[in-house]
């Protein structure tokens, strides 16, 4: 689909923020900013299951616009309401929501991969969330761009294993260590979709890809160096190629320790990095570590804005006022100005 016939864009802060271009101002976004803090988004939710709305390109269009109307002026980016568990259900899996989510039949050994189909036919499986990135690039009409996004391969891989959501990451870390053969195959497997996947979402109208890597932290260096890095350079090479202007951000979670393989020597662009909790101090506390924020990226390029994208550590979370995330987003644009 050819992106001319999309209204040209009118704030490119972000685009050009993860390019490494310098910026007047840090562009913001929030992970899950269409989400449970939102009233108007549980309305919705109270009526469609949450897959449902997935599945449904006129419901996640308007989630998706939700905060865009909301925070009118003041958010830089909207990002398509779906889920990083759309791929494994692409794979053939079952996956539901209740509340977090839950595979009734998890991967449990390496016999078990025999069970999903060998080819995955991703316009088929996923091209509601193509349609949905269709409509809301329209319905946006180049207000801010449109973020798409996919799991990494071994964030997927732990809930296809685990079967849901997990403190101890038993199961799959098991894997790596008892099937590192399987643990690849599965891994090639998962990336083979996503790299599809994503290609997809750009030629459907997504102008920036993000790549969600929440279980990185789970790994040490080594295993890290083997088992994730090698299938993300996968992504950020066969992902983008051929489409410019798409960057691949990704968010390593918790990996303070491992970015030495992921910089590589490079320069780049870093998102975030507020703790969500400060949302739950009240005014004085989001102003004070807001403007701390700031100094700390401002000083690190140099006292310049640049290359840097402003956004929480991790989710917004359900109790979140919506008020206070309206007065994060103030303090984002007032501190990070650069006179
Ligand atoms: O009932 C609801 O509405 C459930 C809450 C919810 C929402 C709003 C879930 C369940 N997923 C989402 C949407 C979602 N998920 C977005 C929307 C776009 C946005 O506004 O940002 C995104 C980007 C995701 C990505 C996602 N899903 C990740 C990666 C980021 C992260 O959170 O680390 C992960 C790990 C998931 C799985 C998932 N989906 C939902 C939950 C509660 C979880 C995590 C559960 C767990 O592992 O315990």
């Amino acid at each position: 689909m050819a992106q001319a016939q999309f209204p040209p864009l009118t704030n490119d802060l972000l685009l050009r923020a993860a390019r490494g271009e310098q910026t007047d101002r840090a562009p913001v976004w929030v992970m899950r900013q269409a989400g449970r803090y939102l009233p108007e988004f549980r309305k919705i939710r109270e009526n469609h299951e949450f897959f449902e709305v997935c599945r449904t390109p006129d419901l996640a269009t308007e989630i998706t616009m939700q905060p865009i109307r909301r925070y009118a002026g003041l958010l830089d980016a909207a990002i398509i309401f779906s889920d990083i568990l759309v791929v494994p259900q692409a794979m053939g899996m079952e996956v539901i929501m209740n509340p977090g989510p839950h595979f009734p039949n998890p991967l449990n050994t390496p016999e078990d991969m025999e069970k999903l189909p060998r080819e995955v036919d991703v316009e088929k499986e996923l091209g509601y969330v193509f349609e949905a990135l269709t409509l809301t690039r329209k319905t946006l009409a180049g207000q801010v761009p449109l973020i798409g996004f996919s799991g990494a391969p071994w964030t997927l891989m732990m809930y296809m294993i685990e079967g849901g959501g997990s403190q101890t990451r038993q199961k799959s870390k098991t894997w790596l260590f008892k099937y590192p053969e399987a643990s690849k195959q599965l891994l090639e497997r998962i990336t083979d979709v996503c790299v599809r996947y994503l290609i997809g979402q750009v030629n459907a109208g997504a102008q920036l890809l993000q790549i969600f890597d929440s279980n990185a932290g789970d790994l040490s260096p080594y295993d890290f160096s083997k088992f994730a890095l090698p299938y993300l350079k996968r992504i950020a090479d066969e992902g983008s190629r051929g489409f410019e202007g798409a960057t691949t951000p990704c968010h390593p979670r918790d990996v303070a320790r491992l970015t030495d393989g992921i910089i590589d020597g490079r320069t780049i662009t870093m998102q975030g990095n507020l703790d969500p909790v400060v949302l739950y101090g009240g005014k004085e506390a989001i102003e004070r570590e807001v403007k701390r924020m700031c100094k700390a990226f401002q000083d690190a390029r140099g006292g310049a804005c640049k290359a840097w994208i402003a956004n929480l550590g991790h989710g917004i979370t359900p109790g979140v006022d919506p008020e206070d995330m309206k007065f994060f987003l103030e303090c984002v644009h007032k501190y990070s100005a650069v006179s």
